[in-house]
């Protein structure tokens, strides 16, 4: 059966209708049958060794538009449903997005699954179904509101496999049923993605907002993903969710192992577990207890197969950031796991006296990190400079003891989605212009570069760019109700909100610009600053930073004198879709982290792959944008990681210093507490924010705020030099290849999992 037949005949037997007299609706619900069928047709992906990918985090996106793609349908599709009067585009707009993940971490397990896919390696993703994901944001009166974020439908991707298994809190016994959704290759066979649910999960206990009742883990435990929250209190219920997730996973893994018919004894043959972070680590302890109490393992026997099996991923440097739970939360959700813990804590204190390396500290804190390092058989970084940071500072006592474990694996993104779906402009220029080949061998975007001459190539990038920007000022315009220039110079930073990351930094900017525009110093070419960024709820100074920019944004906007030559939007409820609209549309890309902070970065791929120029600092995975790029086609600014870790050493910053010192650095701080600052906002909120910056400046915002205003205007200023502009965006889609997560996953395969 042809395409148009199949669609036809599943629009006939749900609906009794052809395509041309079917909804939106209708299409949407009879194209995700159409792919079920066409992927359940396709192969699974299988061999002697498989990976298991253990997240508590799949930021998978809405999945029908790359399906399509992987599938090889995408363009018949689309051309089918034109000729029927239909469009696919409104189509994947009814798709409800799964939030299940906060950010990065969470995206990058995805981008992993379709690269693990494509390459034809088999391997799985573990997680959970969060019922609500990431919450929903809203703003009102300047401030974030949090709402559910709904995203099971009837129709949806998840498989009930009618698979289930037990797992025990203590005498508490709860059930687990397995959900999966299938993960495609890029013309390439079928994994699954496994994610255990509750039996039971009772929906009604969410009152108001994302309130609910935390007492009945049978029934709340998979309603929520927690915000990616380094300040909260460590909390019962996200032990619970990391328990579950780990039990589940554990016993699949083992099942399927025997299954297959390998010895258990062997499971570092026949598998490999990728820990994603910290927050799976309970799977060692877990996988050791199973062995032991249920497959007759001796504990050393145990305990040394689990650690040549399992590998883990560290994410953060952020101290705040790292996993120490209370020993007695542990013994009060999972007891059983406790005497394993103390017997793995014991074999390392006798074996190394040093304080810092051990599990179980003076507090009796455990240190998740430190399991996983001691009893995994490899411990990556995301990006080189995050690596070596690890090494050098961070994790250098168990470098010492273990520098053979140590390996870098510098994050990547799937260019599927990131360039094939979400700018298939660019993608089908690409083609035309070097082949087809970088889908799947990402490196021969490099051929790029023999157009760096090329007017006409240069001109059609260009005119790309701006068709994109074109395209987000219609949606931005239905959705924010907001009216965009799409001539101006559209600077984006879209991220999570935290400190580090410093969208306050970039908000002094817009307050500076505003200022110099107000003063009569006018930019030649009108300039869009956008943002896009949720904030955990418990997160405060998050919350008064989104303020300031919602504040801003209104300021800036209705003000006559300055509005023709500025604008400042902060789109609602940023996520994976919004993403898809802004990466293509933007010019400059903004990735401001103090250096040393941020450990990768993923979105500075998303947006060079998509033809922006880096503005940022030299951390993550901008030193190597940087060194690939070279200096003329980025603009770095500010202190390098070593001097600002220093800095911290002998604590030695002062922020006030740098205010005091500046006039132009007083003049934006100080307008926040300014007559027209807190005639919009909240004095609580600006107040605060200014004290923050005056007086403790965590992540050293002064520091950089003057080098950064330096070369963002020199950015702004070489925009208006098209022909230098056109190279540096034809110079960043050449040398993204590097970026595509098919090298990363190619390097975790040769380098740790060995399939
Ligand atoms: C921990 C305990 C309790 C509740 C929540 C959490 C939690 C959840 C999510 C802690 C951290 C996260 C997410 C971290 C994250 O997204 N890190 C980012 O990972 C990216 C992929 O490697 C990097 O590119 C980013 O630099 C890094 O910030």
């Amino acid at each position: 059966m042809n395409l148009e037949q199949q669609l036809n005949e599943i629009t006939g037997r749900s609906y009794g209708k052809n395509i041309a007299s079917c909804t939106h609706v209708q299409l949407y619900g009879s194209i995700l049958q159409l792919v079920k069928e066409r992927i359940a047709d396709a192969p699974a992906i299988t061999g002697d060794k498989k990976v298991y990918y253990i997240s508590m985090e799949f930021l998978i996106g809405k999945l029908l538009s790359n399906n399509l793609i992987n599938l090889g349908i995408y363009d018949e599709l689309k051309d089918i449903l034109d000729a029927n009067g239909k469009s696919l585009a409104e189509i994947e707009e009814l798709e409800p997005e799964p939030s299940l993940g906060n950010g990065g971490l969470g995206r990058l397990a995805a981008c992993f699954l379709d690269s693990i896919a494509t390459l034809g390696l088999p391997g799985d993703g573990i997680g959970l179904n969060y019922h609500f994901g990431l919450f929903k944001q809203i703003f009102k009166d300047h401030l974030q509101n949090a709402e559910r974020n709904e995203w099971i439908e009837k129709l949806s991707w998840l498989e009930n496999t009618g698979k289930s298994c037990t797992v025990m809190f203590g005498k508490k016994k709860v059930t687990g049923v397995l959900y999966d959704i299938d993960v495609i290759g890029y013309e390439n066979g079928v994994n699954k993605l496994h994610l255990f649910d509750v039996e039971g999960v009772d929906e009604s206990l969410v009152k108001s907002g994302i309130t609910f009742d935390k007492t009945k883990v049978e029934k709340n435990l998979t309603l929520f993903l927690y915000p990616d929250d380094s300040d909260e209190e460590g909390n019962l219920l996200r032990i619970y969710q990391e328990y579950f997730m780990v039990s589940c996973g554990a016993q699949l893994i083992l099942e399927e192992t025997k299954a297959k018919g390998y010895d258990l004894h062997e499971l570092d043959q026949h598998v490999a577990i990728q820990i994603n972070d910290t927050h799976p680590t309970m799977v060692i302890p877990e996988l050791i207890r199973l062995l032991t109490q249920q497959e007759g393992f001796t504990m050393d026997e145990a305990i040394a197969v689990v650690s040549r099996t399992c590998a883990y991923t560290n994410h953060t440097i952020l101290a705040e950031a790292l996993e120490k739970w209370p020993l007695a939360y542990i013994e009060e959700v999972v007891p059983q796991l406790v005497p394993i813990i103390k017997e793995l804590d014991a074999r390392v204190a006798k074996k190394y006296k040093d304080k810092k390396v051990q599990i179980i500290d003076a507090d009796e804190r455990v240190h998740m990190a430190h399991i996983d390092i001691h009893y995994g058989y490899s411990v990556n970084g995301v990006a080189a400079i995050h690596t070596d940071i690890l090494k050098k500072s961070e994790l250098h006592h168990f470098y010492k003891i273990y520098p053979g474990k140590f390996n870098n694996k510098t994050n990547g993104i799937t260019f599927r989605r990131w360039l094939l779906s979400c700018n298939r402009e660019l993608s089908a220029f690409l083609t035309d212009t070097v082949g087809a080949g970088y889908k799947k061998n990402a490196d021969e975007l490099k051929k790029l570069l023999e157009y760096r001459d090329d007017p006409a190539v240069l001109d059609k990038i260009y005119a790309i760019k701006k068709e994109k920007k074109a395209q987000l000022v219609s949606y931005i315009k239905e959705k924010e109700g907001i009216e965009l220039n799409p001539d101006s110079i559209f600077d984006i930073q879209v991220k999570r909100l935290h400190e580090y990351k410093r969208q306050q930094m970039n908000a002094l900017y817009i307050i500076h610009k505003y200022l110099e525009i107000k003063g009569g110093r006018k930019p030649s070419t009108p300039i869009t600053f956008l943002f896009g960024a949720k904030a955990a709820p418990a997160y405060v100074i998050a919350q008064d930073i989104i303020h300031l920019i919602l504040v801003l944004s209104e300021i800036v906007n209705n003000d006559p004198d300055v509005a023709p030559y500025m604008k400042v939007v902060m789109v609602e409820n940023y996520n994976v879709s919004y993403a898809e609209k802004l990466i293509p549309a933007c010019d400059i890309s903004e990735q401001i982290s103090l250096a040393s902070k941020e450990a990768s970065g993923t979105g500075n791929m998303k947006f060079m792959l998509n033809g922006a120029v880096t503005l940022g600092t030299s951390d993550g995975a901008n030193v190597e944008i940087h060194e690939l790029v070279g200096d003329e086609n980025i603009y770095i600014f500010g202190e390098k990681s070593d001097s600002v870790i220093r800095h911290y050493a002998k604590a030695d910053y002062v922020s006030r210093e740098y205010y005091e010192a500046s006039p132009v650095i007083r003049e934006a701080v100080d307008f926040i507490v300014g007559k027209q600052a807190m005639k919009i906002g909240h004095k609580e909120n600006l107040e605060r924010l200014y004290e923050e910056l005056l007086n403790k400046d965590w992540f050293m915002t002064l520091l950089d705020l003057e080098d950064y205003i330096r070369v963002k205007d020199q950015a702004f200023a070489d925009y208006e030099d098209q022909q230098k502009w056109k190279k540096m965006m034809l110079t960043n889609i050449a040398m993204a290849g590097f970026f595509s997560s098919d090298r990363t996953i190619a390097e975790y395969n040769r380098d740790i999992w060995k399939l």
